[in-house]
């Protein structure tokens, strides 16, 4: 394989930008080698600056849940951006966007747009401690919710990958009402409570946990965490960043029937532009400034761009993309354990609709400490010859993969040969 033109701009790369990349989980260091350089991306696959084809199901890490460059989006930013890029004054994509988004998710009164996933947690922490009047946060360990100092607590994804699952340059003081339990897990959630009475804002997870891995909530976990929180007069807060609008257009929420009392979001929103948002009822949201003494702002929330190619991908998401999603789900799943099976590979595949991971490691995983268990080694193996066959995954054991309407029957069954052929080559 061709890589010549991606090493000369790593290494140029690496003069200038910390580690070569802007966002750690881009960065191969778990899985051994450099990162490629991306030429083009259309539908399925990303091309890139050596001529090297892949199909990609890291999907821009979520939002490109209509393949890459989908012509309505690139049509509606084009369109946006003749206009002007960024007002700092309202625009009429914004109300059109908040309408969408309220319709689309029952829980979701009121939304406010800001930048970026982060972001949207953020201000939904701080929203939930201003109305609440309380300070301490419950998380579950390995989920990410982006790098917010609070929540840099026994975090997912790269924080994870990388070894610093506790960021260094975060004060203690900062963690210190950030209560970590492990996921499905409603024994430590209720001792978390006792130990803490009347002291939680709320519990914030993701209802699909896609940032160690991946991993269900199992039957009733979600239900007792609505019930807990009602009970104990915390906010059930519900990170939709990868979720909302990927499992259903209601997002998890949708899927497990509950109903959180706020939710974030991102990814799919901006489609494929920095976004994110966060909402709930009224009578919370209504706590933000101007409205309320929370203060929350942004420069470029609710940019046109952002907000027009958001709506282009939102407005295209149909019952049949959701039903579509899931046979070509199906198909990879039923693939790759079969072709475990063969193997008497001890392999997990954990799937919720159009988020997927196989870890190698004998089932079930339910939680962090169940996905540790996966041979990591085994999976850079099989990281690195899937790449040889023109399959591009994350390169890390602890991420989710993302499958996109653009991918059908052809692009699984090329995934599915390369699988076999790569595995049998490297089990041990
Ligand atoms: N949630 C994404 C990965 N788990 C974030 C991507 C990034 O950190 O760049």
């Amino acid at each position: 394989m061709q890589c010549e033109n991606s090493q000369k701009l790593f290494a140029e790369a690496l003069k200038y930008i910390p580690g070569g990349v802007n966002s750690p989980v881009r960065a191969f260091r778990a899985v051994g080698g450099n990162p490629f350089f991306v030429k083009s991306a259309a539908g399925p696959r990303v091309t890139d600056v050596d001529g090297n084809s892949y199909i990609d199901y890291v999907g821009t890490w979520g939002p490109a849940i209509h393949g890459h460059a989908f012509p309505p989006i690139i049509e509606a930013v084009r369109e946006a951006a003749g206009r002007g890029t960024s007002f700092g004054i309202p625009n009429p994509y914004e109300v059109d966007m908040a309408r969408w988004i309220v319709e689309a998710v029952p829980s979701v009164q009121k939304v406010r747009m800001c930048n970026s996933g982060t972001e949207a947690v953020m201000s939904a922490i701080r929203l939930a401690r201003g109305f609440t009047g309380r300070d301490k946060i419950l998380k579950f360990d390995g989920c990410y919710h982006g790098h917010v100092d609070s929540l840099l607590v026994k975090a997912g994804s790269g924080a994870l990958t990388f070894g610093h699952p506790d960021s260094a340059g975060v004060p203690t003081s900062f963690t210190q009402h950030t209560i970590v339990v492990p996921y499905n897990d409603e024994a430590a959630v209720r001792a978390a409570f006792d130990a803490n009475k009347g002291q939680f804002a709320g519990i914030i997870l993701e209802p699909v946990a896609g940032n160690a891995g991946l991993y269900a909530p199992r039957p009733d976990w979600l239900e007792f965490l609505r019930k807990i929180t009602a009970e104990q007069e915390a906010l059930l807060i519900f990170d939709e960043v990868m979720t909302g609008f990927r499992l259903a257009r209601g997002g998890a929420q949708e899927v497990f029937g509950i109903t959180p009392d706020l939710s974030c979001f991102g990814k799919i929103i901006g489609g494929g532009l920095p976004v994110g948002a966060f909402g709930g009822r009224s009578e919370i949201m209504d706590c933000l400034a101007p409205l309320g003494p929370v203060y929350q702002a942004g420069t470029l929330s609710g940019n046109p761009l952002a907000m027009a190619a958001g709506l282009a991908a939102l407005t295209r998401l149909t019952p049949s993309t959701y039903v579509g999603l899931e046979q070509v789900g199906a198909q990879l799943e039923a693939g790759m354990k079969a072709i475990a099976k063969m193997l008497s590979l001890p392999m997990t595949f954990n799937r919720v609709g159009s988020m997927f991971c196989g870890y190698f490691a004998e089932g079930p995983i339910w939680n962090l400490t169940d996905a540790m268990r996966s041979d990591r080694a085994l999976f850079a193996r099989f990281f690195h010859g899937m790449m040889e066959e023109g399959v591009y995954l994350a390169p890390s054991q602890f991420e989710a993969g993302f499958l996109s309407t653009a991918h059908g029957p052809v692009e699984i069954e090329h995934t599915l040969r390369s699988a076999e052929k790569v595995l049998k080559a490297i089990r041990l």
